[in-house]
């Protein structure tokens, strides 16, 4: 059977057994489509079934949360776990917390999280997890409640040597902290179950800082790649909170000028550069939205977001010569991707998952924008998330610079295991092919390794 119509059949096979799960319906075609060179030259990946495979999910673990709010009330939510892909190592991914979570969000990050942790080089299997917990609002002592209850559930289906997650939107170094106290408790183990954790009890130097640093190197291994750097560059940026806020700061050392942020309420546009100080008071200290900033900054401009209709988002429009899209799917739209292109921008590099529609990536390549996706570039958080598990396994603590050099090796090793693929494949820059080719065919080979399993 033609590559073409086996995929075909597997992505109607995927909605008619997993309605209304658009977003995994997203991730599993543009992965697909893009394998397609190599299913026609190696024959093995249809034979041995892979693809039917690699759609479906290892294991979905999905629970009840209640937990006990500040008024004595019980208040229930929704748990995921999804183990997608355990053939290179132990699940590894993140967990969200936030109120659009549901099981098709949770698949289409697990089934993104296959690729990119392979593409690290390093041993890890893809996972994701999470709940339509909003933690907007919530005192800490409801965040801690809620962290507790989650892990009384979470605690039986992880182990350090079989699924470790880390933070995501909505989950960072408090809720971490919560997780872990409580997976303590529980098991009586002090483990390297989590990462992200706090410096003093097992956590990486660099963990903090990595996803946003990362994507910063894999622009500027992108850019040197056509003899161009980030100095001097004008760099908008989307989201305010972990990968945004680091993507800011290493842009700053690296020479460039990040133009922007924003929330899910508006979007900061200072032309001369974001003051990252008072952004990381806001966003980290304060936890309060963008419009606290412009009343502390009276050079910004705020737009918010009810000024911009037509499924457009402020922050596109804006003149840059690099996007970084780095606060959640889909925020970046055709009508965007348009107004970058009429702008000038050079090049896409998505720190979020998945931030780009269908759509505006078809733009984009018709386009010849340069376009960095998310599975390679914001690929540094999880890779240091696996570096803090090396640490843990032998008890060491390695400086902030020592992780930091093998975080900026393993983004040059990333770019250049997506570009080269993209060389042999001859689409020479198209990333996305580069990158899921690459991932892919790791994880595949190794499925077939390892038998009907
Ligand atoms: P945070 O929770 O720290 O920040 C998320 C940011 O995105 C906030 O500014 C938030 O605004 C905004 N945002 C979230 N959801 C929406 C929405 N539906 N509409 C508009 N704005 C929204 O998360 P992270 O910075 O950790 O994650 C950002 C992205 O990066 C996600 O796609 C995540 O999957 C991805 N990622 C994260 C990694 C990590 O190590 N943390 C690693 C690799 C990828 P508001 O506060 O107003 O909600
Ligand atoms: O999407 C991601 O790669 C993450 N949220 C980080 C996962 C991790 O295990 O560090």
């Amino acid at each position: 059977m033609p590559s073409s119509k086996k995929i075909k059949d597997i992505l109607k096979h995927v909605k008619e057994c997993s309605p209304g799960q658009d977003e995994f319906y997203q991730a599993t075609q543009e992965v697909l489509y893009s394998l397609k060179p190599l299913l026609d030259i190696d024959k093995r990946y249809i034979e041995y079934n892979i693809l039917e495979r690699i759609i479906v999910p290892e294991r979905t673990v999905i629970f009840r949360i209640n937990w006990l709010d500040d008024a004595g009330k019980i208040q229930t939510n929704v748990g995921y776990r999804v183990q997608f892909n355990s053939s290179i190592g132990p699940y590894k991914g993140g967990l969200r917390f936030h109120p659009t979570v549901n099981l098709g969000i949770m698949k289409f990050l697990g089934f993104e999280q296959i690729f990119k942790n392979a593409l690290t080089g390093l041993q890890i299997g893809g996972a994701k997890g999470g709940s339509n917990f909003d933690p907007k609002g919530k005192s800490d002592n409801e965040i801690m409640k809620f962290c507790q209850a989650f892990m009384s559930e979470l605690y039986k289906h992880i182990g350090k040597h079989k699924d470790v997650p880390a933070g995501d939107i909505g989950v960072g170094a408090r809720e971490i902290g919560y997780l872990f106290g409580q997976y303590k408790r529980l098991t009586g183990e002090f483990e390297g179950v989590l990462t992200g954790k706090g410096l003093s009890w097992g956590g990486s130097n660099t963990r903090k800082q990595a996803t946003g640093y990362g994507s910063v190197y894999f622009a500027e291994n992108f850019l040197n790649r056509y003899n161009m750097t980030l100095k001097g560059k004008r760099c908008a940026i989307s989201g305010s909170g972990n990968v945004a806020i680091y993507t800011i700061e290493k842009l700053y050392d690296m020479g460039a000028i990040p133009i922007s942020c924003s929330d899910s309420k508006g979007t900061i546009y200072q032309k001369d550069g974001i003051d990252l100080k008072a952004l990381k008071v806001i966003k980290e200290i304060h936890h309060q939205s963008l419009e606290e900033y412009a009343t502390v900054d009276c050079k910004c401009q705020y737009i918010p977001v009810s000024k911009y209709p037509e499924g457009g988002h402020a922050v596109w429009h804006l003149e840059c010569d690099i996007a970084f899209p780095s606060a959640t799917q889909n925020e970046l739209t055709l009508v965007d991707a348009k107004a970058l292109h009429k702008n000038g921008c050079l090049l896409i590099n998505e720190g979020a998952n998945m931030p780009t529609t269908e759509d505006a990536l078809a733009f984009i390549k018709e386009n010849k924008i340069l376009f960095a996706p998310g599975k390679a570039a914001n690929a540094g958080g999880v890779a240091t998330s696996q570096l803090e598990m090396s640490q843990n396994a032998s008890m060491a603590q390695w400086s902030f610079e020592e992780v930091d050099i093998k975080l900026r090796t393993i983004m040059q090793n990333i770019f250049k295991t997506a570009y080269d693929t993209s060389v042999e494949f001859d689409c020479e820059g198209d990333l996305v092919t580069g990158a899921n080719i690459a991932g892919f065919r790791k994880v595949a080979n190794s499925m077939i390794d390892q038998g009907a399993v």
